[in-house]
């Protein structure tokens, strides 16, 4: 891990240097202006090194980045200023669904606005996950369409949230794992009918971690926060860097990952009127893909010049 990303910083800088010096170079940079190209690197820089938070608004869309070079490039965002989270012209999110199946009782997660979940940064609505109170404990799951991003080196998976007095640990229903609550981000690592992407009773596969690799953010349990009455300061950033070396190479071509999010509790008498004795609320989903060398189709000649 150490090595590679010395691997990936040492080749970073060797480009940087070159690419003032290469008569090729130049012509491959074509039309694109290079503040925005020089933006676009920093970015690449300040979130492979200390993960600085990703503002979507200085990302080049990545359909139309056609630069060689190393780039930060922005896939979608989403803010959830609308009523249904998935509906079929969306091209970001594929599905909802619980870890018992769709629509179980008193588990859910929600678009909700600001007059029921408090202050907002990000528009008037954002997600809410909750569980359901007494002895269950579940995870919700927001599942990604596919994204081509074989052409890319990383991706990253960000979002804002604000933890609703979660616990360190909870021991999951359906298969008595202990797992911290909260958001995570999982990886689909093997084919469709595998992370149940596809095919009957899909809860099942969706939620086998042998068929994703789970990242988990660090974790802010937000003891002393509560719907309706949190302060703005109390929204979190959670940041999850994937290094497409470790995704099949299939898979690369359609990547598909997974809001995950686990609770074991809910409203208060599951009564939406009341306190929360567990929740997450999520807003401004940034899916971003970060390229640190060059396309392997289109080398620099380095012994060149
Ligand atoms: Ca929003
Ligand atoms: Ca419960
Ligand atoms: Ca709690
Ligand atoms: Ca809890």
């Amino acid at each position: 891990m150490g090595n590679q990303r010395w691997v990936s910083v040492c080749l970073l800088a060797v480009f940087i240097t070159l690419i003032p010096f290469t008569n090729c170079s130049r012509a491959k940079f074509g039309e694109a202006d290079s503040s925005s190209k020089t933006d676009s690197l920093n970015q690449v820089l300040s979130i492979i090194e200390d993960g600085d938070e990703i503002n979507p608004e200085r990302l080049p869309e990545c359909d139309v980045v056609d630069s060689e070079f190393p780039t930060a490039c922005l896939i979608f965002k989403d803010s959830f200023e609308r009523e249904a989270i998935v509906d079929n012209e969306d091209f970001r999110w594929d599905t909802v669904l619980m870890d018992k199946s769709s629509n179980f009782r008193d588990v859910d997660v929600k678009i909700e606005d600001s007059s029921h979940l408090g202050s907002l940064d990000y528009g008037d609505k954002a997600l809410l996950f909750r569980g359901r109170e007494g002895g269950s404990t579940h995870e919700v799951y927001l599942v990604s369409a596919p994204f081509d991003v074989a052409d890319y080196d990383k991706v990253v998976v960000q979002y804002r949230y604000v933890p609703i007095d979660l616990e360190n640990r909870i021991k999951l229903s359906w298969n008595g794992w202990r797992v911290p609550e909260g958001p995570r981000v999982d990886v689909c690592t093997e084919d469709d009918y595998e992370c149940g992407l596809t095919g009957e009773r899909r809860y099942k596969r969706l939620r086998d971690p042998d068929n994703w690799n789970h990242h988990w953010p660090e974790f802010s349990p937000g003891e002393t926060n509560q719907i309706r009455n949190y302060a703005l300061d109390a929204w979190q950033m959670q940041q999850v860097v994937i290094d497409l070396a470790d995704v099949p190479e299939q898979r690369r071509s359609k990547f598909v990952f997974k809001i995950a999010v686990a609770l074991d509790e809910g409203y208060v008498c599951d009564d939406r009127e009341k306190e929360m004795e567990d929740g997450v609320i999520v807003d401004q989903v940034v899916f971003a893909a970060l390229r640190i060398r060059p396309k392997s189709d289109s080398r620099i000649d380095l012994a060149g010049d």
